[in-house]
């Protein structure tokens, strides 16, 4: 239980708490593509740590999304290493894998990690590594270490936490939105989240450009006869309308929720001609083992890869591997038991 009766705790590990309660500075690290749960992560640890007087610095090889600079302390994020002392503790959030926080962050040594994250799979690349595969976002177990030090849960951290949450539960569609899950976001919302302002601005907010892109890419997405719906999203129509990947966060599943669709896929051309995969799926088949078989990974509904153009080559291997996964099941399935 976090100071203020938020639900929290049950961890214990010594050796990642004496790390943060020993050290002097901190560097919160974020993904690539970052989304609501590995920012609201680093940000409500790094709120935490500052009021225990640690020296706290958040770190994104990108820009913030515009839809979540609504988040405390989201103006404090840099792209620059500048003030990082040599002895800093970086903490990578939500990665199951260092290379997931990009080539910026790949000369970080393990010895100087914590690793915090619920991705299946995680290669527990830090010093300290923290992993729950079962928990819903990373901000769950960020909650527990931050009760674990004795931090009261603020309204910032709070909105933190919920925006977690909310993000990676889908705004609590998705299966992983459990009773302990809608528990723990009633408990934020007591303690002063502001789960109107998570909800405008991650899900009744776009900009024109990508609703426009989002029109163009149903336009011409492909519904097969075995429950694949697909579409891509080339350089040039994201040009035409000025959209960036960041206006393409919807578009998947918007695939995805066409009634006779199991997996849905998306692939969006990037500057460099490699595509980026994203699969969801409705239920049945486990698109995190089609995208492993691409190099890639993620979680059961919803996963995705990398994959070296031109696109017929992307698509084609996309294909297949969606389809070898979704006969492994269909056979699993008809297997006696
Ligand atoms: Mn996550």
């Amino acid at each position: 239980m976090a100071s203020n009766g938020v639900p929290g705790g049950g961890f214990t590990d010594a050796a990642v708490l004496a790390c943060f309660r020993e050290h002097g500075q901190f560097v919160m690290c974020a993904h690539e593509k970052p989304d609501g749960d590995v920012l609201g992560s680093g940000l409500a640890l790094g709120l935490a740590l500052k009021a225990m007087g640690k020296d706290v610095i958040y770190f994104l090889d990108d820009e913030v999304p515009k839809n979540l600079r609504f988040l405390p302390d989201s103006d404090l994020v840099q792209r620059s290493f500048e003030g990082v002392k040599s002895d800093a503790v970086f903490v990578f959030f939500d990665m199951s894998d260092q290379s997931r926080a990009g080539e910026a962050l790949g000369w970080v040594p393990p010895e100087q990690i914590v690793n915090i994250d619920h991705h299946l799979g995680n290669k527990r690349f830090g010093r300290w590594n923290y992993v729950l595969e079962a928990e819903a976002a990373t901000g769950v177990l960020v909650l527990n270490v931050i009760a674990a030090l004795g931090q009261p849960i603020t309204p910032g951290i709070a909105t933190c936490l919920l925006t977690t949450l909310i993000s990676d539960t889908g705004c609590f569609l998705y299966s992983n939105a459990r009773p302990q899950t809608l528990r723990l976001a009633a408990a934020l919302v007591n303690v002063g989240a502001d789960k109107d302002l998570i909800t405008e601005q991650l899900y009744q907010t776009r900009s024109f450009s990508g609703q426009k892109v989002l029109g163009r890419t149903l336009d011409a997405a492909v519904m097969t006869d075995d429950g694949i719906c697909y579409s891509v999203v080339s350089r040039a129509l994201l040009e035409e309308f000025g959209a960036t990947h960041e206006d393409l966060e919807d578009v998947v599943g918007a695939l995805r929720a066409v009634d006779r669709c199991e997996v849905a896929a998306l692939l969006k051309e990037s500057p460099d001609g490699n595509y980026r995969l994203s699969l969801r799926s409705r239920g049945r088949f486990n698109v995190m083992a089609a995208a492993k078989k691409l190099d890639g990974g993620g979680h059961f509904r919803a996963a995705g890869a990398t994959l070296p153009g031109p696109l017929p080559n992307a698509l084609s291997r996309t294909l297949a591997a969606v389809r070898t996964e979704m006969a492994a099941q269909i056979a699993a399935d008809r297997a006696p038991t």
